[in-house]
């Protein structure tokens, strides 16, 4: 949302938690935004129950940004099934003849049915269905192939040609001993950018710098990692493995051009990499330890696509660039559950601009307090 960090909900980087019987209206600014959007919980592991889509249609002018809209099934030519929840147990609203349920859910939300739905009518089902044929499992090269296929859907592409901020991230997972009694393992894992596992503060970052509050977070989160080493390769060395935590920001000048380059590493898993905020250019990506002098040659600068999340590839790399022009606090970070709660992350500030649509608007009377 434009200069209005404010509404973003992230637990303790822009708000305090809402604590259960509080509350709190978010404003929420649409700006460039179109298509299909989730909101989500952003405390713990809430959005995984504490979410929903807001669908943005194109103006009335325009069409979708696709050739055509494709029937979920040709047969019959009107269903009109759908199914939802209500009160945690599954309702079924279908015009349609019979409806079988072999395997009664539970009263738990989260318990897998088996639901067989008749149609209305004469209806023959095709011989056999076709299915499209999927890469295997673990096949990266396909993976890689394919977000390198993605493209702008527009004509407007407004991407940063000369780089002001060069950053380089690299995304790993790291072991701690564990040493409480709880452990059933003796280690415990933990995740980090940069080797910096991200200890979110007590009080939300956004009103600690709004408000000049000291001893919240620092302003030194490394453009870079401590080391060069082989990403990518098996052995890690003894200095890298060991880990920092921290509150650690990167300052941003309002408008600058940034790119980052995030380099996954040692433990071969992709990274869906989320920046609120902004949308940002995917300019590219590859297998592989990134290689400046190699891969900045073979960027698209032309037509990349323009996205909020990107899929850092297994085993390599992917590179983003945008413009620091939305004053604010902003969170980046992993969006798998359990690597974000793992430290996963690390906030950027961008500070305002000299003109007033520069610069971030005030906070509205109810936000929650820590
Ligand atoms: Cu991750």
């Amino acid at each position: 949302m434009p200069q209005y960090p404010w509404s973003d909900g992230t637990n303790y980087v822009t708000q305090c938690p809402i604590e259960p019987g509080q509350k709190f209206t978010q404003q929420i600014i649409l700006s460039d935004e179109e298509g299909t959007l989730w909101w989500h919980a952003h405390s713990d592991w809430a959005r995984n129950s504490v979410y929903g889509a807001i669908v943005i249609l194109p103006p009335r002018t325009e069409s979708f940004p696709f050739p055509t809209l494709m029937p979920i099934s040709p047969h019959p030519n009107s269903s009109n099934a759908f199914l939802s929840m209500a009160n945690q147990a599954t309702c079924i609203h279908a015009q349609t003849k019979n409806v079988h349920q072999p395997e009664l859910p539970s009263t738990s939300p989260t318990t897998p049915t088996t639901v067989i739905i008749e149609y209305v009518g004469n209806y023959t089902p095709p011989p056999s269905p076709l299915l499209p044929s999927f890469p295997d499992v673990g096949d990266s090269a396909a993976v890689n192939n394919f977000i390198n296929r993605l493209r702008s859907l527009g004509n407007d592409v407004d991407v940063p040609k000369k780089v002001e901020e060069f950053l380089f991230y690299t995304l790993s997972m790291n072991l701690m001993p564990c040493l409480k009694s709880t452990c059933s393992e003796s280690t415990r894992l933990l995740a980090s950018v940069n080797n910096v596992s991200l200890v979110l503060p007590r009080q939300d970052i956004l009103q600690a710098y709004y408000r000049g509050i000291n001893g919240v977070y620092t302003e030194d989160f490394p453009d870079f990692p401590h080391l060069s080493y082989d990403f990518t390769g098996v052995v890690i060395p003894e200095e890298e493995a060991g880990l920092n935590f921290g509150t650690a920001v990167r300052m941003l000048e309002y408008n600058t051009t940034v790119e980052v380059v995030f380099q996954g590493a040692n433990l071969h898993i992709e990274h869906p990499i989320h920046l609120h905020g902004y949308s940002f250019y995917v300019v590219g990506s590859g297998l592989g330890n990134y290689n400046r002098i190699r891969d900045l040659a073979n960027y698209n600068l032309v037509d990349p696509p323009l996205m909020q999340t990107i899929a850092v590839p297994k085993s390599g790399w992917t590179a983003i660039r945008f413009k620091a022009n939305n004053p604010g606090v902003w969170y980046l970070h992993c969006h798998i559950e359990r690597h974000i709660t793992w430290g996963m992350g690390m906030v950027f500030i961008v500070k305002d601009g000299e003109r007033r649509h520069e610069k971030m608007l005030p906070p509205p009377p109810d936000m929650p307090r820590c």
